[in-house]
């Protein structure tokens, strides 16, 4: 094994965060919930107007954000890292980005970068840091993907036929907003250019973590490659374009694996500890049992693999009380049994 992937080996345990502006919307739109996949998915899944969907960004002031705090909490609970998606599939960037307005500087009243105090945060508690980017899909900036063709079902929204007669002649798009530019143009003009900015603003990353490569080909994922090499020891999971053959570590999502299909190589697995990997209204959210989210991760650990619990940070900006809950059971359990 290289070295860079020393730590990582040794990891077990990380904190996978998911937030943005779909927080605000919690699984409903227009008292309507959402269906199909997580929360952070309702924009594409509900078909919101990419305009309507911007301006809802004006009322996310997250004033309770305390990175300090959740840092605290993940090194309480025994984990050695934490992934935040600095961007989701929304497009919308945690970070101060010049690539694109439709970042929290530019596009909220809070103003400020979400990113870096989480990074000092983090160097306090001596967490490896990773930034989750959505480097394919984004439904705002133009050009970017959106996934798989997926119909509005016909909820929530009046137009819905005529929407989803847009979205089958468009590819999946369900705004003329999204058509404006080529996938290729959204790589070189927004998706480069942010990771050039992680790559450069926060000082040392550890994990850069891919997802959803949409149609990206080989060509494509070589040119989404070429920030990283600005973070020489940088570590990457198999994401960056189908088939998942590229990077440092494979992802399972959802379900461990069993021994008999455990090649040797490094691998994680991912899996939220409530209901959505983005925040759902408390009426939809249900809260995995502690007991078999720490079998989880006994499990995985006996097979040599690292565990990312994803938290669900509310629209405000805190861990809401079954978060904290359930990462305090993995403090107690960690203090009892831990042998480091
Ligand atoms: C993706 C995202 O679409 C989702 O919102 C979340 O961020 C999750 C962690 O990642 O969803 C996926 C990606 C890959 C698989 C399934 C869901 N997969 O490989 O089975």
């Amino acid at each position: 094994q290289d070295n860079k992937m020393e730590w990582w080996r040794n990891a077990r345990f990380g904190m996978f965060i998911h937030w943005g502006i779909y927080s605000r919307f919690a699984g409903e739109y227009h008292g309507i919930r959402q269906q199909g996949a997580g929360p952070e998915w309702i924009m594409n899944l509900m078909k919101i107007p990419v305009q309507e969907y911007v301006d809802t960004a004006k009322n996310f002031n997250p004033t309770k954000y305390n990175p300090d705090a959740w840092a605290k909490m993940a090194k309480d609970a025994g984990m050695k890292y934490l992934v935040i998606t600095t961007k989701h599939h929304d497009g919308f960037a945690l970070f101060k980005s010049n690539a694109s307005k439709w970042n929290v500087v530019d596009a909220t009243p809070y103003g400020k970068d979400l990113i870096e105090p989480l990074v000092k945060a983090c160097h306090k508690y001596g967490l490896k840091l990773g930034f989750y980017f959505s480097q394919a899909q984004d439904w705002v900036n133009p050009g970017g993907g959106v996934g798989p063709k997926k119909a509005s079902k016909g909820y929530a929204n009046p137009d819905s036929a005529k929407i989803d007669a847009f979205v089958n002649a468009n590819n999946g798009h369900w705004d003329v907003a999204q058509t404006t530019a080529n996938y290729d143009e959204f790589l070189d003009k927004v998706s480069i250019p942010q990771l050039k900015e992680l790559m450069t603003n926060y000082g040392k990353v550890d994990i850069l973590w891919w997802d959803t490569p949409a149609t990206t080909n080989l060509q494509q994922a070589l040119r989404l490659e070429e920030p990283l090499k600005l973070q020489p020891n940088i570590i990457v999971n198999n994401r960056v374009k189908k088939p998942y053959e590229r990077g440092d570590y494979k992802v399972a999502e959802g379900k461990v694996p069993a021994v008999a299909e455990l090649d040797g190589g490094n691998w994680e697995a991912c899996a939220t500890l409530s209901s959505g990997w983005g925040y759902l209204t408390p009426k939809y959210n249900g809260y995995k049992s502690h007991e078999s989210l720490i079998r989880m991760l006994i499990d995985i650990a006996s097979k040599g693999g690292n565990f990312l619990l994803n938290v669900p940070p509310t629209p405000d900006g805190e861990f809401d009380a079954g978060s904290q809950a359930t990462l305090k059971a993995f403090g107690d359990w960690m203090k009892k049994y831990s042998v480091s």
